[in-house]
C-alpha cells in the first residue's frame, strides 16, 4: 500500500442526532495524522474538507423517518465524486468522518474502480437499517444497507443506479447492538458477521484471517471503522457508545493484519466527537489506528 494518499474531511452530523461529530475531521488532524503518515513514508496530500449544506427542504410522505435526508443525499453525491476522482488520480482515499452516513458517499464513489469491492465494516452496529426498520430515523443507521441497494431509492442511487455491493462482500466485524430488522436481514442473507461473541471465541486475529479469506474474490477493499466499534473505555468521544468493545491493542492488531495482508484499497474513520472526548482520546485512538493499517512497525 505504499502509494500516495489523499486525504479528505466529511464534517457531516446530520446523520445522527448529537452536536459535535462533524468536529471529527478537525480532531483528527489536530492529533497529527499528516505528520505520522509522512513519518510512515507516505506522501500524503489533505484535499481539506467538503462543505456539508443544510438545506431545510420539505419532506415527502417516502422520506419520513430519514432524518436530514436531503443534505444526506447531496453531500453523499458530492463525496462519491471526490472518492471517485482520487481513485482515478491512482492515490488512496482516507476520509475522515463525520457521522457514518458518509459510508454511502465513499463506498458509491470507491465501488465504481472494481469488479466486487469487499467491504470491511469495523462497528459496534451493523448500519442494515432502511426507514422502515430504524428506531430513530438516524441515516448514520442505515448506509450499509443503502449501499446493498436497500433502503430509498435517491440513496441507493448516489453517483451510480443501484446496490454498490452484495452481501457475500460485506464482513461486519464488532457488532453487538444490532435491531431486529438487522438481525432478520443478516439471517436471511447469511451474511458474515463477528459479533462480540465470535471476537471473545475466536480473537480478534483469527477474525481478521477469515475476514481476508473471505474476500479473496474481492478485487479491492473498503474499510469503514466507526470508532464505536472499539470499546467506549479506549474511544469515549462517540455518539452511541455500546460497551464491551474491542480494546484499543485489539483494534491495532486488527489494523496490523489488514496492513501485512496489503488488501486495503480505500478507507474511512469516522463517528469521532470531539464534544464527547476525553482529551481527544478518540481522534488519538483514530490516528493510531491508521499509523497501525499503513504499515507501522513497532519495532
Ligand atoms: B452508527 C441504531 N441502530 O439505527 C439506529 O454509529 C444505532 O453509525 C445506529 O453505527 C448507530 O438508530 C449508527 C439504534
Ligand atoms: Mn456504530
Ligand atoms: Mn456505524
Ligand atoms: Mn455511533
Amino acid at each position: 500500500m505504499k502509494q500516495k494518499i489523499t486525504m479528505l474531511g466529511v464534517p457531516m452530523d446530520l446523520g445522527q442526532s448529537r452536536r459535535g461529530v462533524d468536529m471529527g475531521p478537525s480532531a483528527i488532524r489536530y492529533a497529527g495524522i499528516v505528520e505520522r503518515l509522512r513519518k510512515s513514508g507516505y506522501e500524503i496530500e489533505d484535499a481539506g474538507n467538503i462543505e456539508v449544506s443544510k438545506s431545510p427542504g420539505v419532506k415527502t410522505p417516502e422520506e419520513e423517518n430519514l432524518t436530514n435526508f436531503a443534505e444526506v443525499r447531496d453531500t453523499s453525491e458530492k463525496l462519491a465524486g471526490r472518492v471517485s476522482n482520487i481513485l482515478s488520480n491512482a492515490h488512496f482515499p482516507l476520509i475522515l468522518g463525520g457521522d457514518h452516513s458518509i459510508a454511502i458517499g465513499s463506498i458509491a464513489g470507491a465501488s465504481a474502480h472494481f469488479e466486487k469491492m469487499g467491504v470491511i465494516w469495523y462497528d459496534a452496529h451493523g448500519d442494515l437499517n432502511t426507514a422502515e426498520t430504524s428506531p430513530s430515523g438516524n441515516i448514520h443507521g442505515m448506509p450499509l444497507a443503502v449501499s446493498l441497494g436497500r433502503g430509498h431509492e435517491s440513496l441507493v442511487n448516489t453517483y451510480k443506479a443501484g446496490a454498490k455491493i452484495q452481501p457475500d462482500q460485506v464482513v461486519i466485524i464488532g457488532a453487538r447492538d444490532l435491531d431486529a430488522g438487522e438481525k432478520s436481514y443478516i439471517s436471511e442473507t447469511g451474511m458474515l458477521v463477528f459479533t462480540m461473541h465470535e471476537v471473545d471465541r475466536l480473537g480478534l486475529a483469527e477474525v481478521m484471517n477469515r475476514t481476508i479469506q473471505h474476500l479473496k474474490h474481492c478485487d479491492g477493499v473498503h474499510l469503514s471503522l466507526d470508532l464505536d466499534g472499539l470499546d467506549p473505555h479506549d474511544a469515549p468521544g462517540v455518539g452511541t457508545p455500546v460497551p464491551g468493545g474491542m480494546s484499543y491493542r485489539e483494534s491495532h492488531l486488527a489494523m496490523e493484519i489488514l496492513a501485512e495482508a496489503d488488501i486495503i484499497t480505500s478507507a474511512e474513520f469516522v463517528e469521532v466527537n470531539p464534544i464527547l472526548d476525553e482529551r481527544n482520546k478518540t481522534a488519538e485512538a483514530a490516528v493510531a489506528l491508521m499509523g497501525s493499517l499503513f504499515g507501522e512497525k513497532l519495532k
